[in-house]
């Protein structure tokens, strides 16, 4: 199996690949990123090493790689750039090759900053990566967001379904929204064989520190003061990044041409409650009244709270999450950063100084 995984260097294409390696011993992977701001190469570094000659940390990974052909190429490249993305889409020759589409600007704070780069890789992005998919008739599995649906209020029982219409919020999600929109349409009109996911709230290890998770973990570890916007009573559908690639995988080898699958873990909790969760496990939830965290100025346009109904996925695909303790992950996740300092530590000031020309505490 040879797959090509935009946006590879980032935090669900690192982990992605490395499930990929882990339960494909003879996969070859090419990763496809720009490495802007949000790629890590530290993320791949251990798995791009000659196989035999091991240097991971991660003992299940190591085997894998001192035992089989599978290999990880990182072609540094932006998507859009259509004849490098050409070049190694129509390396796919194989039954079981494909693309998997993870790249995209990701973030919401700094799409309401700087909108072009938004457009630029998400949607022109995804415009190259689909012209190439058509020329060369490769399988393609465009991952994007629940985001796409806008947001639903707090007190309503109902959660995004496949049926769900499109009501994106901020520039991030609209330009999701288009690179969905364009990915449809290449299935139906040129028969593109497609598939579309849409996932809820990731988190888990490798994640930028400007994400809400990471941030609050990294500023405790840095002994900063963890930051919440507004009241916190927002809410977030959360799952580990794990169960999201192993119903990308899922969707891979399952999944029907032209079918858009939700992915989510029923982990709807509000940030209150998670940044409360996080201060618990460090133990940084101070006395008197002080919860160990301060509020701050509220998001632009903050969605409400998104939901994820992912009944059809596990239904049709057979996929279950298995992480579905948050405080369990959250716990790991802790503990995953406090053993990697190396990896976040580079850039957090840089992000915690964007963040202050915003910011102010409430
Ligand atoms: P990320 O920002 O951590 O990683 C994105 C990666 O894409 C980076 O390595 C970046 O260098 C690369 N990239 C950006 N523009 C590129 C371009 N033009 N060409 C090549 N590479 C480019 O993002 P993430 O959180 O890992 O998200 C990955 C995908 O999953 C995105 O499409 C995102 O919309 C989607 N998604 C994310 C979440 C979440 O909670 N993080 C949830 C649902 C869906
Ligand atoms: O410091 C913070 N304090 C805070 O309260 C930050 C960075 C965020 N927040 C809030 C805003 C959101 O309600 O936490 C929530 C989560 O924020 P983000 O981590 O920025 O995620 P969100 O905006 O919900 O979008 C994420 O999920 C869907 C990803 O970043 C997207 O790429 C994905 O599509």
């Amino acid at each position: 199996m040879r797959l090509v995984v935009t946006g590879g260097a980032g935090f669900i294409g690192a982990n992605f690949v490395r499930t990929v390696i882990r339960e494909h011993p003879h996969a070859h992977v090419t990763v496809l990123d720009s490495m802007t701001y949000a790629a890590n190469r530290a993320s791949l570094e251990d798995l791009i090493k000659v196989p035999g000659e091991g240097g991971s940390d991660d003992d299940e990974v190591r085997a894998h790689l001192a035992g089989g052909p599978a290999r990880v190429e990182l072609v540094e490249a932006d998507c859009a750039d259509a004849a490098v993305t050409d070049r190694l889409i129509a390396e796919l020759t194989g039954p079981d090759d494909a693309v998997v589409h993870f790249a995209a600007e990701s973030h919401n704070d700094n799409s309401l900053a700087t909108p072009w780069p938004f457009v630029h890789s998400n949607i022109v992005g995804t415009y190259a990566v689909l012209e190439s998919c058509r020329r060369h008739d490769v399988r393609l599995h465009h991952v994007s967001t629940d985001e796409v649906y806008g947001d639903l209020q707090l007190d309503d029982p109902a959660k995004f379904t496949p049926a769900t219409a499109y009501k994106p919020s901020s520039p991030y999600s609209a330009t999701k929204a288009g690179a969905d929109m364009l990915v449809r349409a290449w299935v139906r009109s040129f028969g593109v064989r497609a598939t579309i996911s849409n996932c809820s709230n990731n988190y888990g290890p490798r994640q930028h520190v400007e994400k809400f998770i990471p941030r609050q973990i990294t500023n405790i570890l840095d002994g900063r003061r963890p930051r919440l916007y507004g009241s916190g009573a927002n809410v977030r559908d959360w799952i580990h990044v794990d169960d999201h690639n192993s119903a990308v995988l899922r969707i891979l080898s399952h999944g029907e041409l032209g079918r858009t699958y939700l992915i989510g873990a029923d982990g709807e909790h509000s940030n209150l409650a998670v940044m409360t969760a996080i201060c618990e496990l460090m133990g940084v939830a101070g006395s008197g009244g002080d919860r160990g965290f301060d509020h701050v100025t509220d998001r632009p346009g903050h969605d409400l709270r998104y939901a994820i109904d992912a009944t059809v996925t596990r239904e049709e695909l057979g996929w279950e999450p298995r992480h579905t303790d948050l405080r369990e992950g959250l716990q790991q996740t802790i503990d995953w950063y406090a053993a990697n300092r190396d990896w976040w530590e580079p850039v957090k000031e840089r992000v915690e100084a964007r963040y202050a020309q915003t910011e102010r505490v409430l």
